[in-house]
Formats: structure tokens, sequence, C-alpha cells
């Protein structure tokens, strides 16, 4: 690679990516714990690079389900996702240090209340189910032998199952509020999930001096 000089300068830059909203705001406190503070809140200034206190260190805000690719391609050093989302990217080019038990939920399926769950897996029907984390829902029924019709949604699993176009969902499910809200019943719980630290392969080499204190103190705060 024909590298100009000054990039010797980039092995003491780092670039964070997370996602606005909960990751972002859980990952605040572990960031404090490095001694990092950021100097803007993304919700309020739409910005998408922010500074840092620490003039070698900045946030960039990233789709949830975008953070794994630009941390696997080197444009951000490391970055936060979850579970969910790192199984469905598949983790390439993509070291998972630290479980930092932020943001959990479970994955699970979901069905309308009148719906005969145990019956239909019983009775080997074929399954229709709308689901946004494809291989996640492909891998579970698989592994219990259960034919799936997998249809692929972006938004809302939630009404899929009340207006016909699925058997089934799978969906993350926190509190469960959003599921007795549309009369759904969760009758299997795929995995938990929770938000992991993702480090750039070759950063972790090259940028080992400056990344390691703070995946030392992320750890400490997330074994608390
Ligand atoms: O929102 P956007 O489409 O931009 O992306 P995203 O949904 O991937 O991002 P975001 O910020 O909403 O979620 C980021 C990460 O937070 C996810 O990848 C999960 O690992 C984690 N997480 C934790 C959750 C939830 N809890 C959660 N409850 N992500 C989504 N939800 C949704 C869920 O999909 C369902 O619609 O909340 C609803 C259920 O919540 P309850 O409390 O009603 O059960
Ligand atoms: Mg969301």
């Amino acid at each position: 690679m024909n590298a100009p000089t000054s990039h010797t300068d980039d092995f003491q830059q780092l670039t964070l990516a997370l996602s606005k909203g909960r990751i972002f705001e859980e990952t605040l406190p572990l960031l404090e714990a490095a001694g990092i503070r950021v100097s803007e809140d993304p919700e309020k200034s739409r910005k998408l690079i922010i500074g840092t206190n620490d003039p070698n260190i900045r946030v960039i805000i990233v789709r949830a389900s975008d953070v794994p690719t630009y941390v696997q391609y080197g444009a951000a050093d490391f970055g936060v996702a979850g579970k969910d989302v790192l199984q469905e990217h598949g983790g390439a080019g993509l070291y998972q240090p630290i479980d930092l038990q932020i943001a959990q939920c479970r994955m699970s399926v979901a069905v309308s209340e009148g719906f005969d769950y145990a019956r239909a897996v019983r009775q080997g029907a074929r399954l229709r189910v709308a689901t946004k984390y494809t291989e996640i829902a492909r891998n579970h029924f698989a592994s219990k032998g259960v034919h799936i019709d997998l249809i692929k949604l972006y938004g809302s699993m939630e009404l899929a199952p009340l207006v016909g176009l699925s058997d089934a969902i799978v969906d993350l499910v926190s509190t469960g509020n959003t599921l007795r809200a549309n009369h759904l019943i969760e009758v299997e719980h795929i995995m938990d999930i929770s938000s992991r630290l993702v480090v750039n392969q070759a950063a972790l080499k090259l940028k080992r001096l400056r990344l390691q204190p703070i995946l030392d103190a992320f750890a400490s705060v997330a074994g608390a």
C-alpha cells in the first residue's frame, strides 16, 4: 500500500463506531471509565463525527446494523454492536474481546394468541416466519428440523402475524410490552442478547498500545 508519510500519525488516531439510542447511551459510562467524554449529544447535534476530550479519539454515529461493516473495513477501529447484529453480519474481520453486557434483551419466536404453535411444529407444517434476523431464524429452525418460508422484513415484525403475512416472527424482546400490546405470545426463547465490543483485527495489532487501556477499562466496568 502506498501510504503517504502523514499516515504514521494514524497509529495514534482511534475511531469508535456507535449507533444512536440505547447503545450510545449505555456505552457512555464505559467510555467515562476509560477517561473518555464525548463533546456532543448525537441526538441533538445531528453530527455524524463527534469529538471527545481526547484529540486522538473520535466517535462516528452509524446505523446499529452497520457497525460491524465499518469496523470490518477499518473505517472504525472499534465499535459496539448487539449479538443479533453480529450473528447476522457473520463477524468476518472482527475480533470480539468483551461482552459489555449492555442493551440486553432476548431473541424469541412469537405468534398470535390464537395460533397453536406447538401443534403446527408437531404436525410438520411449513411455517411462515417474518423477521429482520434471517440468519438467526434460519439456523434456529434448521436445528429443530422445522421447515420454514422466510419473509424478510426491515421493521415492525410484530405486525406480520396480525395481518396474515406470517404465522410467526423472530424478534428481539425486552420488557415484552410490544408483544402484549399486539396480542402476541412468546413461544420460544432462541438466545440471550447483549452488546459486544468489536475490534478491527489489523487495528488490534497496529494500535494495540492505544487500544489496550480502553479495552481494559471497558472490561473492568462490564465485569462489575
Ligand atoms: O432502530 P434501527 O432500525 O435504526 O436499528 P436497530 O433497531 O438495530 O437499533 P436500536 O438502536 O434500536 O438497537 C440496537 C441494539 O439494541 C439491538 O441490535 C439489540 O442488540 C439491542 N436491543 C436491546 C434492542 C432491544 N433491547 C429492543 N427491545 N433492540 C431492539 N428492541 C426492540 C425490538 O425489536 C422490539 O420491537 O424493542 C421492541 C421490543 O421491546 P419491548 O420492551 O416492548 O419488549
Ligand atoms: Mg430499533
